[in-house]
């Protein structure tokens, strides 16, 4: 076998899934101090840091399309900074992060703090980082949904499609006053509501997932999590739609400016329903490590011997999903550097 035909299967070979995990992991090691203790600037700088500094020992030719935001307002894991090794053969993935999705979560020791990673050898959304309207469910449903039908139809038609009275409708959403008409609409068919405080991708990972009893994921929260999601639910088999909410009237938000942002990212039309293929073209990863214990992932806690870690690793290649319980080991921990000169 030559040289470059060995290289080449080298690099199909590789699920970088399970590399990624490990880089999750870090940023979820690096919140520990931070867990509960009110600061949540200073646990999301941690976990960036960590996460950052993980990323540069994988041997890819990473681009952050999706991070903690411009150049000029993020030093770190910002959009368009190249992470990873970059070597010869590396290959080129687009990657989106979330190093600690939920910081209030984490400073108030709330469930379901995460950090996240996304990868495509195609292209994620590029979107401003704004509101975004979504709809996620699991594999039986992913036919029956549509954006643009009221909540109301799309509850029932999530119900029927999962053989069940809508009664008995598992609604996970965000408890907000903009997420009004799906919490009506929900309450006129006596669906249940679950509300959060915080922390959208871990709520799309639970109506995406057989382990959690939610059935759908609805409403208004951030696009980047969106994307994140998507990343999620393409991986998982099932199904996304979002819509960018330009109609926001919280006082804090400049519609206007907005939509300028928007056109020079090129989104003229802003009522487009962005479909899951839209969102995430190509392969999916994603990859997420628990902060604080949350219904799908334990949170990160100190052990005897250093520290525990719960991860999930998916693809939408194989469909695979893995769990990784890691145990940290702090009287071997090794001193990377030293391999890397
Ligand atoms: C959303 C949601 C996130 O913050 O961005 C939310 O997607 C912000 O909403 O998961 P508000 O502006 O109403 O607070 C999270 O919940 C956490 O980053």
């Amino acid at each position: 076998m030559s040289g470059e035909l060995e290289i080449a299967r080298l690099i199909t070979a590789r699920n970088l899934a399970l590399e990624i995990a490990r880089v999750t992991e870090a940023a979820a090691l690096a919140t520990y101090p931070h867990i509960g203790k009110g600061n949540k600037i200073e646990a999301d700088d941690a976990a960036t840091e960590a996460m950052r500094d993980a990323f540069s020992r994988i041997y890819i030719k990473g681009t952050v399309v999706i991070g903690e935001g411009e150049l000029d307002e993020a030093p770190m894991l910002y959009n368009g900074e190249k992470v990873g090794r970059w070597g010869e053969h590396d290959p080129e993935i687009d990657i989106a992060v979330d190093p600690l999705e939920g910081t209030n979560l984490c400073a108030k020791n709330r469930p379901n703090a995460i950090t996240c990673v996304a990868m495509t050898d195609g292209k994620f959304l590029q979107a401003p980082d704004m509101y975004m309207e979504k709809i996620v469910v699991n594999w039986e449903a992913k036919d029956v949904i549509d954006i643009n039908l009221s909540p109301e139809e799309n509850y029932k038609r999530v119900a029927e499609a999962k053989k069940k009275d809508v009664a008995d409708l598992n609604v996970i959403m965000l408890e907000r006053e903009r997420n009004k008409r799906f919490i009506d609409a929900a309450r006129k068919l006596g669906c249940k509501i679950k509300f959060i405080t915080d922390g959208d991708v871990a709520a799309s990972l639970c109506a995406l997932m057989d382990e959690s009893p939610m059935d759908i994921y609805v409403g208004i929260g951030g696009s980047p999590e969106g994307v994140l999601s998507a990343a999620a639910a393409k991986s998982l088999g099932g199904n996304m739609q979002a819509k960018l909410a330009f109609d926001i009237t919280e006082d804090f938000i400049d519609m206007e400016k907005m939509k300028e942002r928007a056109k020079t990212m090129g989104i003229t039309d802003f009522e487009k329903v962005y479909t899951l293929d839209e969102l995430v073209s190509g392969n999916a990863l994603f990859a997420a490590s628990g902060v604080t214990d949350g219904e799908l992932l334990k949170g990160v806690h100190k052990t005897k011997k250093g520290y525990s870690v719960e991860s999930i690793v998916m693809r939408s290649r194989t469909g695979t999903v893995r769990r990784l319980f890691s145990s940290y080991n702090l009287s071997k921990t090794i001193d990377y550097k030293k391999f890397e000169e």
